[in-house]
């Protein structure tokens, strides 16, 4: 079996409030295939994750949902078949945490949020 890389990923934390419709684009930059479950969450199929969706080292997947989870802690992680748990191992998981609506937005921004009054909080790109 390979060694995996001894390089970690650093881990991105999601925030998310309820009622939002967020977009996100996942890029596979791994030289293995991979895709993003989003652990807990209450998303359409198509958005979950789920092995059959993985794309190869350089492909693409858009996951577009609305945020329908109360507020609480969940998690995302890789779950292409055989081989989520090295991805995990390398750091590939992080937080989902999801807000109430009336809570204030983002508190903490994530990578691609846009800041409050610039007219598209609903974006995460
Ligand atoms: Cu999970």
């Amino acid at each position: 079996m390979p060694r995996p890389p001894a390089r970690r990923a650093r881990r991105i934390d999601v925030e998310l409030r309820r009622g939002e419709r967020v977009r996100i684009e996942f890029r596979n930059r791994l030289a293995e295939p991979s895709i993003i479950h989003w652990h807990g969450m209450i998303v359409p199929e198509a958005a979950d994750g789920h092995p059959r969706f993985a794309v190869g080292s350089g492909g693409e997947y858009v996951y577009d949902f609305t945020v329908r989870n109360p507020a609480g802690t969940y998690l995302h992680h890789p779950h292409p078949h055989g081989l989520t748990g090295g991805q995990v191992y390398r750091g590939l998981a992080g937080l989902v945490i999801v807000r109430e609506a009336e809570e204030r937005y983002p508190v903490r921004p994530h990578p691609g949020a846009r800041p409050p009054g610039s007219g598209d909080e609903d974006g995460i790109r």
